[in-house]
């Protein structure tokens, strides 16, 4: 009988307005006559999920027949943002929701706007999560993501006294529609306890883990809408809960204060994300969120390949792994407890499994960045997992000893464990001797953690199991959502929107770069986006700027290795010149409206004295009457995947001047060039490769190369070289007390001046002023700077996350698509 009650449905304008309607009355108990606008977003979102999952629905139950290769993506972090827009459009549903809503009352945009952001991640790693997932549903491949459902995302961001102030994100105050709870999924995860042994019916030794604390993760699946197909993809999050069976010694004991403490600490587990980007933390609470997460996650993977009694095998021709950076590598000898303990294979075979289903994806070569756990925490914590660990690595050791006969330093170079006080675990190492495939995020980082961090592991595993897959980024939400004017044109221009599926096909914009009245619309459009992030500053800061000074952006993370740090003393320096200039000489300047925006970590001194400084530096100088609009500096408070999406269009320049050799890849310079943007940066990372495919006249590129940097630390560390006469100038000035009380930013100019300046912005700070000249001289002339804008984004095909997601199926995860058909 369930097959002639057919859910509603209808996109049209009055099922949709109906649907509305219905939540409104009924998931909501509201009426019409006290709807608000979070209340027209809350109903709306009902709306659109019903759909979601339907979808979502008729993809799992295709996957579940056919039965094909997935891939499982292992994320600490999803920067999702806002789910709303996004699933619309993907399902070419914007237009009727828009009109439905506005009868019913309200402007789609205002309830847009009403959605707050899942923050579930710090920065670029999170974010690229994201956009890999988004690929990989409009791709139609059969996948799941895997993360942890934190309480508290990134915390908010809030400007005091110049300050950055914490505020914790508790996102889920009211329900969130994007989730749907899956009470009845839920895995018991073991911690602590000791390991026994027995002989099995075979005699062989066999190691049994008795856990002294068991804590419940529960299921909360998040669908993911593909852009343009049917496939609808899941993220599956996990929640802890304290076990329905609760510890019955305490409660026969009358111990019941000590009963509901375990019950909460159960519940810490997954209570707040490390704010910590590109940055290690040892506290045991994480290596805690980092099992919960990878034992559920296996156990559900496993769960659903045994639903096909096929023998293990098979696991790696039916299952393939992402590691997305070494967060998840416990899954390592998780995977091998389960084939080895549980499930009684060899060893050899176990680790053949291992390898064939692990890759693994390296993010940083930073060395505070790396992982490295402490053995007696893992022991105390994971006792059978460090067994295991050191089994790994004695006949990975063992290996490389009958190859290489008595070479004891490379014994030590390679090992896992790190002979530290106390010894610790050299993740990094696990992941790469665990995976089939080891990849860097663009060409030159894959280069260099071949030349340094991963360098002996050439040499004994072989070249081969090395590669590089450029990062990507969705054109979806970084196009066509953020800059919907400039898709529209596009579209215009090019016939149709299939460039949002193919985006190579930009490159059929390349011949109208010249085309004067295609460059007005072009930069009509870029004009307005202005005007957006000008109301935007304007309500975030109080600031007005004028929309058409250059606008000059450098959003990300506050990091010394990022080097906002020299763009404000470059910023100090253009205001002193400004100052000496006459009125004539003032005629002649490109105002430029400087704009940063990011987070620090909270502990990080350094970075949120940065933020201080950017602060003071704009209220001297945007309180200048005698500078006007010739220049203003602006620091938006709390970035977050929404504000990017305003921020990112109105680009006329952005910043990605990290220490080359330093930034893996950076994804923002891929949207910001996107969005018909030039790039002043220095050549590292992706920078790099854009550079090839948008070519010389398209960017502004100094400093020093990934090459020189060693030499050149080396030379700042032990001569006596003099300091570039204009930084001189820049530090004396904040000295003076010219940007407030000087004595707060001491420790900030010491890294410089005492400390050996490690980041090289006295080396890199004169190209730098001179690139920053050209990019004045370059933007006077309005008729050549709308071409390069145009030609930015035509040839920015080779970036979109499509190219990126295609790579790692073919040459990773040797996955295929899986087009889920049209229900009849
Ligand atoms: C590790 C252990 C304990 C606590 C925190 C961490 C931790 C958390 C986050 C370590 C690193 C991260 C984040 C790293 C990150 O975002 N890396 C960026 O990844 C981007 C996507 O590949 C690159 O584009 C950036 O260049 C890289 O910095």
């Amino acid at each position: 009988a369930w097959e002639k009650y057919t859910v509603p449905e209808g996109n049209d304008v009055d099922s949709i307005a109906r649907s509305i309607v219905h939540h409104t009355t009924t998931t909501l108990a509201r009426t019409p006559y006290n709807m608000d606008d979070f209340g027209g977003y809350q109903a709306t979102a009902h709306s659109v999920r019903d759909k979601l999952i339907q979808d979502w629905n008729e993809t799992q139950q295709y996957h579940t027949i056919k039965d094909p290769k997935r891939v499982y993506y292992l994320s600490l972090e999803f920067l999702l943002g806002r789910a709303m827009d996004n699933a619309l459009l993907a399902r070419g549903l914007k237009e009727p929701y828009t009109e439905a809503t506005k009868q019913l009352g309200f402007k789609i945009e205002d309830l847009l706007e009403e959605e707050r952001d899942a923050a579930l991640g710090n920065g670029g790693l999170g974010r690229l999560a994201a956009c890999y997932m988004d690929s990989l549903a409009t791709l139609d491949y059969p996948a799941w993501g895997y993360g942890l459902r934190y309480t508290y995302g990134i915390f908010q961001q809030k400007i005091v006294d110049g300050y950055q102030n914490e505020v914790p994100d508790y996102w889920l105050t009211y329900d969130n529609p994007w989730e749907l709870p899956r009470l009845d999924i839920s895995i018991e995860v073991p911690f602590y306890g000791h390991v026994s042994k027995y002989s099995d019916e075979n005699g062989r030794t066999r190691h049994k883990w008795e856990a002294g604390e068991i804590v419940q993760a529960v299921a909360y699946d998040v669908p993911i809408p593909g852009f343009d197909t049917n496939n609808t993809i899941n993220i599956r999050f996990w929640s802890s809960k304290p076990r329905k069976e609760f510890d019955l010694a305490y409660f026969n004991s009358g111990d019941y204060n000590r009963a509901v403490e375990d019950q909460k600490k159960a519940e810490n587990i997954t209570s707040v994300l490390y704010p910590n980007d590109n940055h290690m933390v040892g506290k045991e609470l994480r290596l805690k969120q980092q099992y919960f997460w990878v034992c559920a996650s296996l156990h559900d993977i496993i769960r659903r390949f045994k639903k096909t009694d096929r023998p293990w095998s098979e696991f790696p021709d039916q299952v393939a792994i992402q590691l997305n950076d070494t967060h998840p590598t416990l899954a390592v000898p998780e995977l091998m407890r389960v084939l080895v303990d549980l499930e009684g294979l060899e060893w050899d075979e176990a680790w053949n499994i291992t390898t064939r289903t692990f890759g693994f994806t390296n993010h940083t070569v930073l060395p505070e960045a790396l992982e490295k756990w402490s053995v007696p925490m893992l022991e105390h914590l994971l006792p059978r997992h460090l067994q295991i660990i050191f089994d790994i690595n004695l006949f990975f050791l063992q290996t490389v000893e009958k190859t290489f006969p008595n070479d004891r330093d490379l014994l030590a170079t390679v090992s896992i464990i790190e002979e530290s006080q106390p010894q610790s675990v050299r993740m990094a190492f696990l992941a790469v001797i665990a995976s089939h495939k080891v990849n860097g995020v663009a060409a030159l980082h894959s280069q260099i953690i071949k030349d340094t961090i991963f360098a002996p592991f050439i040499k004994v595993l072989g070249p081969d199991r090395f590669t590089n897959k450029t990062n990507g980024i969705t054109p979806r939400r970084w196009l066509h959502q953020a800059n919907p004017d400039l898709s529209n044109l596009i579209a215009k221009k090019l016939g149709s929107f299939k460039f949002l599926k193919e985006l190579s096909l930009l490159d059929g914009l390349s011949k109208y770069a010249n085309d004067e009245a295609f460059q007005k619309e072009w930069m009509d459009i870029k004009y307005k986006n202005k005007v957006r992030l000008t109301n935007l500053i304007k309500e975030r800061t109080g600031i007005e700027v004028n929309p058409n000074a250059l606008f000059d952006i450098q959003v990300k993370r506050i990091h010394e290795y990022k080097r906002q740090f020299m763009n404000i003393l470059g910023v100090i320096h253009r205001y002193a010149n400004l100052k000496k200039m006459n009125a004539a000489q003032r005629k002649a300047v490109v105002p430029r409206v400087v704009i940063f925006g990011g987070k620090a970590a909270p502990g990080y001194y350094i970075a949120k004295l940065v933020i201080k400084l950017i602060n003071s530096v704009g209220e001297k100088v945007n309180n200048d009457k005698d500078i006007g609009d010739l220049l203003k500096v602006v620091f938006i408070p709390d970035y977050n995947v929404s504000v990017a999406e305003v921020i990112i269009p109105a680009n006329d320049i952005s910043q990605h001047i990290s220490t080359a050799g330093t930034e893996a890849s950076g994804t923002s310079n891929m949207k910001f060039v996107l969005n018909g943007g030039l790039i002043l940066g220095t050549v590292d990372g992706a920078n790099i490769e854009i550079y090839e495919e948008i070519g010389d006249d398209q960017i502004f590129l100094f400093g020093a190369r990934s090459e020189q940097v060693e030499d050149l630390r080396h030379v700042q560390r032990y001569r006596n070289v003099p300091m570039n006469p204009e930084l001189q100038a820049v530090i004396h000035l904040i000295e003076n007390g010219t940007f407030g009380e000087s004595h707060i930013f001491q420790p900030l100019i010491n890294t410089i001046t005492v400390g050996k300046d490690y980041y090289l912005i006295s080396v890199d700070f004169g190209s730098y002023l001179e690139s920053n000249e050209l990019v004045d001289e370059a933007f006077k002339d309005k008729k050549a700077w709308a071409q390069k804008s145009i030609l930015c984004t035509a040839r920015m095909g080779k970036f979109s996350s499509d190219r990126a997601i295609k790579e790692y199926a073919e040459d990773i995860w040797n996955i295929d698509p899986v087009p889920v058909p049209d229900k009849k």
